[in-house]
C-alpha cells in the first residue's frame, strides 16, 4: 500500500467538525485514502508538516465567468484558474452561455469545452445559460448534456440578450423537475431597471454611481418572490444567485422555513463593498466603474451586516465569486463605459474579480474570536462542501474524508500571521487590472494548495507550482438538495392537488 503523500500536524476542518491535532491525511493516486493517527511512512512517501495550521477542503467555486462571449475583456482560462489556485480554490464551475440566436446548445458547449480544454490548473465544470430554451433544447439535448456531465443551468430574469418570461421559467423549471438538473437564477426584475435607466439617461445621470440607483432592492425583491413563486407551484428546486439584499433574502427564508428547496448564494462583494465605491476618487471619478457589478453593491452598512447573517444563519448554501472580470484601463488609456470625456455605466462590463480573494475574505471572519462571523465548519460548508453537493460533486470534492480527491487548502499557523495579508493587486494572479479589494488586510492565505495529490500553490517557495493542463473536465453527477426536505435528488416531489396537472 504505502501513501504518496501524508499532511501532518495540522488541524482538519470539515463541514462538520474540526478534529484535534494529530490527525493525519494518507493521499494515494490523488485520493485522500485514509485521516488517522501515526500513518506507515515509506522512504518514497512525501510529507507536508502543516505546522498546528488549520486545513480545509480546497474551494469550489460554484461561479465563475472564464471565457465568455459576454466578457471578452475579462479572464480566459489560463488567467482564471491560475487566480483560483493561488487563492485555494481547485474547482470552478464556469459557464458556456447560448446566444438567443441559437436554437441548439450542443455546438455552444463544444466551444466552451474547447476553451477550456488543456488550459486549466483547477478542475472545472460548466453550467449552460439558456437564453432560448426550445422544446427540442429541452427535450433532446438537456438529457444527453445531463449524460455528458452538465447538470445545471442558468437562467436569467433580466438583460434583453438573456432574459427569460415568466412562461419560458416555467417550462425550463417544469423540464428540471423531469430531467433532475440544477436551475440557478439572476433575479432582478427587467422592467423596472429598463424605466430607471431610461429617465436617468435622459435627465444625464450616466456615472457609475447610477448603476446602483438604476437596479433598486425592489427589482431584486420582485424577482426573487417571483421565482420562489414559479419553482413552489412546479415543484422545483432553485437557487438564487449573487444575492444582495436583505428584503430579497427574506423571501429565500421564509421558504426554507416552509422547507421548499430554494437555495440562494452571495459573494463577497456584497458582504464588504459598499455602493459609495461607485463614486470613484477624487483623482479618477471614472474608477467607480471597478465596482460596477448586478445586483449592484447597496448603499447601507447595514445591507452588509443583513447579508452575514445570512451566511451565518444558513439562508446561503453558497458563496461564490461571481468572478466577472473586466480590464479598467485598456491599452491607450480606453476605458469601457467612457467615451469622449462621458462616462456611461450602461456601457460598463458587469462584474468584479474575486475568484483569488473569495476564501481568504471569508476566512477571516470564521473562527471562535470575538469578532468571528460565522464557525470553521460554515466556512467550510459554503466555501466547498455544499457547492459540491448542490452541484453533483459529492463524493469527490468539498470534503476531508476518505474516497474524496486529495484536494486541500493548507492555511499558515495564527502564530505565523499576526500582521495578516494586505490585498494587493500586484500579488493576484488574474488577467486584470485591478482588484476592488486593494488594501484590505485578511488574517490568513493558503500556504499551499494541493490539487489531487499535488502542490499547485507554495506561497513560500515559487508560488504556482501547478501546470496549466493539470485541471480536469468534472463530469458531474445530479445535484442535491441542500436547503429543504434535504437528503433528496434535484427531482421534486409529486403532493397534493398537482397530481392533477403535472
Ligand atoms: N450576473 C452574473 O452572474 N455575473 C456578472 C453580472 C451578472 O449580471
Ligand atoms: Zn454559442
Ligand atoms: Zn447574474
Ligand atoms: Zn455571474
Amino acid at each position: 500500500m504505502g501513501f504518496d503523500l501524508i499532511v501532518t500536524n495540522g488541524i482538519i476542518v470539515t463541514a462538520s467538525d474540526v478534529l484535534s491535532h494529530g490527525i493525519e491525511i494518507g493521499i494515494k493516486d490523488g485520493k485522500i485514502s485514509c485521516l488517522g493517527t501515526c500513518l506507515p511512512r515509506e522512504s518514497s512517501t512525501e510529507i507536508i508538516d502543516a505546522k498546528g495550521a488549520y486545513i480545509t477542503p480546497g474551494g469550489v467555486d460554484s461561479h465563475v465567468h472564464f471565457a465568455q462571449d459576454n466578457s471578452p475583456t475579462g479572464d480566459n482560462w489560463e488567467t482564471g484558474s491560475r487566480s483560483a489556485i493561488g487563492g485555494g480554490t481547485t474547482t470552478v464551475l464556469a459557464f458556456a452561455s447560448q446566444r438567443k440566436t441559437e436554437d441548439s446548445v450542443l455546438p455552444c458547449v463544444e466551444e466552451y469545452h474547447k476553451r477550456a480544454k488543456d488550459q486549466s490548473y483547477c478542475d472545472y465544470g460548466f453550467h449552460l445559460i439558456l437564453t432560448n430554451p426550445t422544446p427540442s433544447i429541452m427535450e433532446a439535448e438537456m438529457p444527453l448534456l445531463i449524460s455528458q456531465g452538465i447538470t445545471s443551468v442558468k437562467l436569467y430574469m433580466t438583460y434583453e440578450p438573456l432574459k427569460l418570461g415568466d412562461s419560458q421559467l416555467l417550462n425550463v423549471l417544469m423540464s428540471a423537475r423531469a430531467l433532475g438538473f440544477t436551475t440557478m437564477v439572476h433575479a432582478e426584475n427587467s422592467d423596472i431597471i429598463s424605466l430607471i435607466t431610461d429617465r436617468l439617461e435622459a435627465a444625464g445621470h450616466t456615472d457609475p454611481f447610477f448603476h446602483a440607483i438604476s437596479r433598486p432592492q425592489i427589482a431584486e425583491n420582485e424577482a426573487t418572490y417571483r421565482i420562489i413563486s414559479l419553482a413552489e407551484l412546479t415543484d422545483t428546486p432553485i437557487l438564487i444567485v449573487h444575492m444582495s439584499s436583505e428584503i430579497a433574502m427574506k423571501h429565500v427564508r421564509k421558504a426554507q422555513t416552509r422547507m421548499l428547496p430554494i437555495h440562494a448564494e452571495t459573494c463577497p462583494q456584497y458582504l464588504f463593498l459598499l455602493s459609495e465605491r461607485l463614486k470613484g476618487t477624487h483623482k479618477d471619478k471614472f474608477e467607480g466603474a471597478k465596482c460596477v457589478c448586478s445586483p449592484p453593491l447597496r448603499h447601507d452598512p447595514k445591507d452588509l451586516e443583513a447579508m452575514w447573517r445570512g451566511i451565518a444563519n444558513g439562508t446561503f448554501t453558497t458563496f461564490s465569486s461571481d468572478h466577472a472580470p473586466s480590464t479598467y484601463d485598456h491599452a491607450g488609456g480606453k476605458k469601457l463605459g467612457m467615451k469622449d470625456g462621458v462616462m456611461r455605466y450602461r456601457n460598463i462590463p458587469n462584474g468584479v474579480p474575486g475568484v483569488e480573494t473569495r476564501l481568504p475574505l471569508l476566512f477571516s471572519f470564521a473562527g471562535r474570536e470575538k469578532d468571528s462571523k460565522l464557525s470553521l465548519q460554515r466556512f467550510v460548508q459554503l466555501t466547498s462542501s455544499d457547492p459540491a453537493k448542490l452541484y453533483g460533486l459529492e463524493g469527490t470534492k468539498g470534503s476531508i474524508a476518505p474516497g474524496y480527491d486529495a484536494d486541500l487548502v493548507i492555511w499558515y499557523p495564527e502564530t505565523e500571521m499576526k500582521e495578516g495579508v494586505v490585498i494587493e493587486q500586484k500579488n493576484l494572479h488574474h488577467g486584470v487590472d485591478y482588484t476592488p479589494y486593494e488594501g484590505m488586510t485578511v488574517k490568513n492565505w493558503p500556504r499551499f494548495t494541493i490539487l489531487r495529490g499535488k502542490t499547485v500553490w507554495d506561497r513560500e517557495n515559487g508560488g504556482i507550482m501547478g501546470k496549466m493542463n493539470a485541471g480536469k473536465f468534472l463530469q458531474r453527477g445530479k445535484g442535491r438538495i441542500v436547503a429543504g426536505k434535504t437528503g433528496q435528488e434535484v427531482n421534486g416531489m409529486l403532493t397534493g392537488e398537482r397530481n392533477y396537472w403535472y
